[in-house]
């Protein structure tokens, strides 16, 4: 078996990436544009030896303690490094001939970095908290402030971090306020439901978002005495029904129809 068998062979939630290969808008915060990857030409092992994505690292993450820098030769990648994640939870992944770390699922019509810190795996971590209201399943969802979208409160882990904690500080930051609330009883009750590759739109060749999901359910009415309140890189919080059907950032329509199988719906 070729690596590349190996690579693609792996089962993951998300079979293909979209979001991040949309060459009609600019990426992020920029005027440049990714070269439009066809579907059959998205798997690495399709061969396409002219190929030559856009380069495009945002100067703006230069010198950011949260970012990397240019020398790869220093970083131990498929490994902790450090306090720095730089293991996926997919897949051991591979290397371009300039040894950046190659995104294991495939070709997004940009290189470098984009607007993310790390080559290779950015890991974040999603807290969906959810309750039944009138008989429907229903999640706190933030507008993001970055690209006008309703998703999941989730934010990056910190180097060092726990995946809990930063569960826990994103949800404060973002749907709290900021402000502590009465929720230990809902965060003890917390059951992941996946840990892997996210098609997010700042995703390139080279860097790219991994994530775990973790589902904190109110079966208690703990949830109807905490005051939404919308704050950090969130415009504004509420409750969303599940069966909305609501365009959601990134993946995260996938998290909610995990959300919903394992609630039975
Ligand atoms: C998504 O980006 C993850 O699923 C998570 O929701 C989010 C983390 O990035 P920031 O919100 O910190 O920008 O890929």
């Amino acid at each position: 078996m070729s690596l590349w068998n190996h690579l693609v062979c792996r089962p993951s939630l998300i079979k293909m990436h979209f979001k991040c290969r949309n060459a009609e808008i600019p990426y992020l915060n920029s005027t440049i544009k990714r070269l439009l990857v066809p579907d059959e030409k998205v798997n690495w092992s399709s061969e396409w030896s002219s190929y030559q994505a856009t380069d495009y690292t945002d100067p703006s993450t230069n010198g950011k303690p949260w970012a990397d820098n240019d020398d790869l030769s220093a970083m131990r990648f498929n490994a902790l490094d450090g306090a720095v994640n730089r293991k996926s939870h997919q897949v051991d992944y591979a290397f371009d001939v300039n040894g950046r770390p190659l995104n294991p699922m495939g070709r997004t019509g940009l290189s470098g970095r984009g607007i993310l810190g790390r080559w290779g795996p950015n890991h974040a971590a999603d807290p969906i908290v959810s309750r039944f209201k009138d008989g429907r399943l229903q999640f706190v969802a933030i507008k993001r402030k970055d690209t006008g979208e309703w998703a999941i409160p989730g934010g990056m882990v910190d180097p060092g971090e726990q995946v809990s904690a930063t569960l826990k500080r994103e949800f404060g930051e973002e749907a709290l306020g900021g402000k502590a609330a009465q929720m230990e009883k809902v965060w003890g009750n917390g059951k992941q439901i996946y840990a892997g590759y996210v098609d997010d739109p700042r995703n390139t060749d080279n860097a790219w978002m991994e994530t775990v999901v973790v589902n904190f359910h109110d079966s208690d009415g703990i949830m109807n005495d905490v005051k939404l309140e919308a704050g950090d890189d969130a415009a504004s919080v509420r409750w969303v029904f599940v069966d909305a059907n609501e365009s959601l950032y990134a993946s995260h329509q996938e998290f909610i129809n995990l959300l919903k199988k394992a609630h039975c719906i």
